[in-house]
């Protein structure tokens, strides 16, 4: 969907009356700390991670806006766990709304799977609740709450959540790793749209938004050396859009998804990628330049009844002369199989 494109007349109505949300309306921003970039969290079988879901301040296009953050962080914390690892994570709940965590794709115990009303009561303000997870698969997940999504999600609560293998040759060769978050949110000249206080304004887990953000950042930047081969983690935490995303002329390399690496991995134009759905790339940056990582889709013009090519940049990424080292380009140009993975 292009995010500059109206509904239909008529169907803008077509949406539950309720009054508006707005995380601490009438409170001046200044009161609430600022969010900051996430943090990685290493940890181990039986570590302890606190977090606490709280207001925070950020600063989304021109705006200052009140959000939610895990830890104040945007995204939350990126835990990184050994896989078979069990994990402690105590919650503590500051916010107006009750809420809890989801582990997505986690094979967990059911009593910590984060779904109110049915695995657990939700956590209300000042309550906490603590989560065991035990992660026996190796690849990329992440968390967000299962109340509200619609709300809490767009406004800033969800985190990644990496299991490494014990097999060092787990994924291919690569120079380095970079975690994209996508994400969208619906602004207009005075700011964030209110949300539905009572129930949903749109989908149940949300609404398209109009503004582009990776890592919660809405110009995302990377900077990349001359045959660089960089492995990227993508999460979609968007609450209705999938994305396609390319990576200008680069060659991009799909080696893994939601549930770890692929049996064959494949040489592909883009990724599309479903709300909550992860994809793991291994792009090479061949050309000094710049190359840009972009959502490129095709629009409907519903008046016209026409499909029309848009792009939305995501992140730039600026390729240097300097040559990357140790030259991997004969691994990166050979494609991996994975027997054991086959049904
Ligand atoms: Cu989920």
């Amino acid at each position: 969907m292009d995010p500059n494109m109206i509904m239909l007349p008529g169907l803008t109505g077509v949406v539950p009356v309720v009054g508006a949300f707005l995380p601490a309306a009438g409170i001046n921003p200044a009161n609430f700390p600022e969010a900051e970039p996430s943090q990685v969290v290493e940890m181990i079988d039986g570590d302890t991670l606190d977090i606490e879901v709280s207001i925070v301040r950020r600063i989304l296009n021109g705006h200052e806006m009140v959000m939610f953050g895990y830890n104040r962080q945007y995204p939350g914390p990126l835990i990184r766990a050994p896989k078979d690892a069990t994990l402690v994570v105590r919650v503590r709940n500051e916010i107006e709304l009750p809420t809890t965590i989801h582990w997505h794709g986690v094979r967990l115990d059911n009593e910590f799977d984060g779904v109110p009303g049915v695995t657990q009561e939700a956590i209300q303000r000042g309550e906490s609740f603590v989560y065991e997870v035990h992660v026996p698969d190796a690849g990329m997940f992440w968390y967000h709450p299962h109340a509200r999504e619609d709300v809490q999600q767009d406004l800033g609560l969800f985190g990644n959540l990496l299991v490494t293998s014990p097999n060092p040759s787990y994924y291919g060769p690569a120079h380095r790793e970079e975690i994209l978050v996508l994400d969208d949110i619906l602004m207009d000249e005075q700011g964030v749209l209110p949300w539905g206080e009572s129930a949903p304004t749109h989908a149940l887990m949300g609404r398209f938004g109009n503004v582009m953000m990776v890592n919660g950042e809405t110009n995302h930047q990377l900077s990349a050396k001359q045959g660089e081969v960089v492995r990227f983690f993508l999460t979609n935490v968007a609450n209705s859009r999938t994305f396609n995303v390319t990576f200008g002329g680069a060659q991009v390399k799909l080696i893994a998804s939601d549930v770890g690496r692929f049996e064959r991995e494949a040489w592909v134009e883009s990724v599309v990628i479903a709300p909550a759905e992860r994809y793991v790339v291994d792009v090479r940056f061949e050309e000094p330049g710049t190359t840009l990582i972009a959502n490129s889709i095709q629009a409907i013009n519903h008046f016209r009844g026409e499909f029309y090519p848009h792009v939305d940049t995501l992140s730039i990424v600026t390729v240097s002369t300097e040559t990357a080292a140790p030259g991997i380009s004969d691994s990166f140009y050979s494609l991996r199989v994975h027997d054991e993975i086959a049904a």
